[in-house]
């Protein structure tokens, strides 16, 4: 493909110059803070750095809501742009090294040519994503009245076949999972048959499980609502496990932080989950009213914090059957999606390593004692640690940015790919 600007990794490690210093004596303050709670802040930087998140190829685009879609400058074209957006995420955050790709929008001919673009960039594939919540240019049937639980065979037999494809662009593309979300429901009281649209949605799904290859899993993702305003046919995690039990080991639950009802505790569905062995993983965002999809971390970071809290337990008691996997799933209607994205990966880095401070006996010990307060005290310790300077040196020391997205304003990226991806003048809404 032609020439595309990528930052320069020596522009990279000249800005990083400019800020070791100040970043060497934070990272020596914090080290003697941790050290006097006994905790190793080397052992600590080398967990934080091994931390990885996939980044969504619908995530580096421009996103939208229902009314409209604002266009930014320099928005990728398709996947090949895509992909170097993501390069550039994971080179400034060293913590991004896979892509979460969505079909039919990241359709192209050849996987395999995609997959060494892909590895050339450094980059690897996570889960890929079926898409039965729109109708694609000459479909022969629609989705408007569902997918997989659709009351027409001859539809879901469609559904079926494109998450089977989807499988079959995994598996060239280096993938081990599918994630499942459907926008099937029912607008209007009586418009569906509740039990019966479920178990079509099983038997869609059972047909699916039975085209996974070994060692792949399905990923079943929940959310209470939205398009269907009256019911949803997979709207919480009590429809998920249920699913999951009955399709068998490789089905697992999925959860995506904005599909909730407000101020339900989600770091405890985390916990059942894992109880279960069924934890899928996540698709990180945040929320204040529904599925905002807004950036980690940045309407409530305590609720992050406390479900980091959950996996870090999980992983130190070796929960069994726990390796979730993590992917952002946001949409950047106000912000360059680059420079979100990169601050979410850095969010969730902090949460997992504010996490990794709490001392897991002693809060055991207060736990029995049931001393509340101190409890809760032990946690809010490492929730108010800056970590910052902890998080800035995994990065540099694995070669990316103290500070990615000055770096990234610096290199004037966003203003090369204006000049290298003309705008096409196509006008669409939709949250991606
Ligand atoms: C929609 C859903 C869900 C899903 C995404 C990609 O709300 O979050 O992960 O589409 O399929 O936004
Ligand atoms: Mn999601
Ligand atoms: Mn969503």
């Amino acid at each position: 493909m032609a020439y595309a600007f990528r930052i320069d990794d020596g522009f990279v490690a000249d800005e990083n110059r400019r800020l070791a210093a100040a970043l060497d004596e934070d990272y020596g303050a914090l080290g003697r803070q941790l050290a006097r709670r006994g905790l190793d802040i080397e052992a600590l930087t080398a967990k934080v750095g091994a931390f990885a998140v996939a980044v969504p190829t619908w995530g580096v685009g421009t996103g939208g809501t229902r009314f409209a879609r604002f266009p930014g400058p320099g928005e990728p074209r398709g996947i090949h742009d895509k992909l170097q957006d993501c390069a550039t995420i994971h080179q400034l955050t060293r913590a991004t090294p896979t892509v979460s790709p969505h079909f039919p929008w990241d359709h192209v001919s050849d996987w395999a040519a995609l997959r060494e673009e892909a590895s050339s960039l450094g980059l690897g594939f996570d889960a890929v994503n079926s898409n039965t919540f729109q109708d694609q240019p000459g479909q022969p049937l629609s989705y408007k009245f569902g997918s997989l639980s659709h009351s027409d065979r001859t539809v879901r037999d469609l559904a079926v076949a494109h998450n089977v494809a989807c499988i079959e662009a995994g598996v060239a593309l280096g993938s081990r999972a599918l994630t499942v979300w459907i926008a099937d429901g029912s607008n209007f009281a009586g418009q569906s048959n509740l039990t019966a649209a479920f178990d079509r949605y099983l038997e869609s799904m059972h047909r699916i499980y039975a085209a996974l290859p070994a060692h792949w899993q399905v990923f079943i993702e929940h959310k209470l609502y939205e398009p269907g305003f009256y019911s949803t046919v997979v709207a919480d995690w009590g429809t998920s496990l249920m699913a999951a039990q009955l399709l068998g080991d490789k089905a697992k639950c999925l959860v995506d932080l904005g599909h909730h009802a407000p101020n339900t505790n989600i770091e405890m569905i985390v916990a059942r989950l894992v109880r279960a062995g069924k934890l899928a993983g996540f698709h990180f965002n945040d929320s204040r009213y529904g599925d905002d999809d807004l950036d980690s971390g940045s309407i409530d970071p305590f609720r992050l914090f406390l479900v980091f809290n959950e996996l870090v337990d999980a992983a130190a008691r070796k929960a069994p059957g726990f390796d979730p996997a993590y992917m952002i799933d946001q949409s950047h209607n106000v912000t360059d999606p680059v420079e979100s994205l990169m601050g979410s990966a850095i969010e969730l880095q902090r949460s997992h390593a504010q996490a990794l401070l709490v001392d897991r006996a002693a809060l055991a010990a207060l736990q029995d004692d049931n001393d509340a307060l101190g409890a809760h005290r032990l946690l809010k310790q490492a929730f108010t640690t800056d970590v910052s300077p902890m998080l800035a040196m995994a990065r540099s020391r694995a070669g990316g940015a103290i500070d990615p997205v000055a770096v990234y304003r610096a290199a004037g990226y966003r203003e090369r790919k204006a000049q290298e991806r003309p705008v096409t003048g196509v006008v669409s809404a939709g949250i991606v």
